[in-house]
């Protein structure tokens, strides 16, 4: 059976889209530790489960709801990554789409909300938005169920598929930093208890520079903090030295939004004002 883990930005309809592509809820509780609530469903088709993740805006900064995404990603197997994404809001709801794409996981889009953006005058060209971002993409309206049967079958057919990381370049200071923490995770990679599956490991630096805390506490299990807090520290000081950015996360975010401009402007029009970015 496969396993289909939904994620998506608050208000996108991922409660819609549960109910459209499940009916029902097998299991209803609480992720480990935490008042966040976990619900597992069966697809109509019976062909894989879904499992429901609390919305956000990124993997970081950390609330409860983002360490829970986080940690689901770290510590739990599943096969592959449904992303709903409101069409009316694309600029927003990429900025996690970057951050599972580099992941690696085989990922579709539900294109979600295309209603609304319609009625913005928003058109998305899907299949070049699909192609930039190298993933499938199936327009939807959850709140009807328009689209669901279509993209329940796409679902099906991309588990197993094998995939590349989206791999976007961060500038020399972080990339050097990025390399640095892989190396050291390589290195330490022996001492690991073999049951423990490392993800994929420029994922994991990557988060860890942008400053995500369920990431370094991940890495606290195996590097010790004082030698984590040196790479952050050291790459924070050669990134304003070098002119780079003011601070590692806001120059991740920034190269993030400047890709997602360039993909958004592609493959994207408001009606009459001609391809452009959305704000
Ligand atoms: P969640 O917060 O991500 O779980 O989103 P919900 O499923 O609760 O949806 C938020 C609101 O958007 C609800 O009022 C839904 O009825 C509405 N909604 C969901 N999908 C669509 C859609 O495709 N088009 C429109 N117009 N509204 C939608
Ligand atoms: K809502
Ligand atoms: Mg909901």
């Amino acid at each position: 059976m496969i396993e289909i883990a939904l994620f998506g930005n608050p208000n996108t309809g991922k409660t819609s889209l549960f109910n459209s592509l499940t009916g029902s809820y097998e299991y209803v509780g609480n992720w480990s530790g935490v008042t966040v609530e976990k619900k597992v469903g069966l697809l109509r088709n019976k062909q894989g489960h879904l499992i429901d993740l609390p919305g956000v805006y990124s993997l970081n900064p950390i609330s409860k709801d983002e360490k829970v995404v986080t940690n689901f990603l770290l510590y739990e197997s599943f096969s592959e990554i449904l992303n709903i994404v409101d069409a009316s809001q694309l600029e927003r709801n990429l900025q996690l789409t970057v951050q599972l794409l580099e992941f690696g996981k085989p990922l579709i889009i539900g294109l979600n909300m295309i209603d609304v953006a319609k009625n913005r005058g928003i058109i998305i060209d899907e299949k070049l938005l699909a192609g930039q971002l190298g993933v499938k993409i199936v327009p939807i309206i959850a709140r009807t169920g328009k689209g669901c049967d279509e993209l329940n079958k796409e679902i099906v057919s991309i588990s197993g598929e094998d995939v590349k990381p989206l791999r976007l370049y961060y500038g020399t200071v972080i990339e050097n930093a990025i390399d640095k923490l892989c190396a050291i995770i390589n290195r330490k990679k022996n001492s690991l208890p073999e049951n423990i599956k490392l993800p994929p490991l420029r994922w994991l630096a990557i988060q860890f520079y942008e400053g995500n805390k369920a990431v370094y506490d991940y890495l606290k299990s195996f590097i010790e903090s004082d030698e984590l807090d040196q790479l952050l520290k050291e790459a924070e000081e050669k990134l304003i030295e070098k002119g780079e950015g003011k601070s590692l996360y806001q120059a991740i975010f920034n190269v993030r939004r400047a890709f997602i401009e360039k993909v958004i402007s592609g493959a994207t029009e408001r009606k009459g004002l001609g391809k452009r970015p959305l704000t």
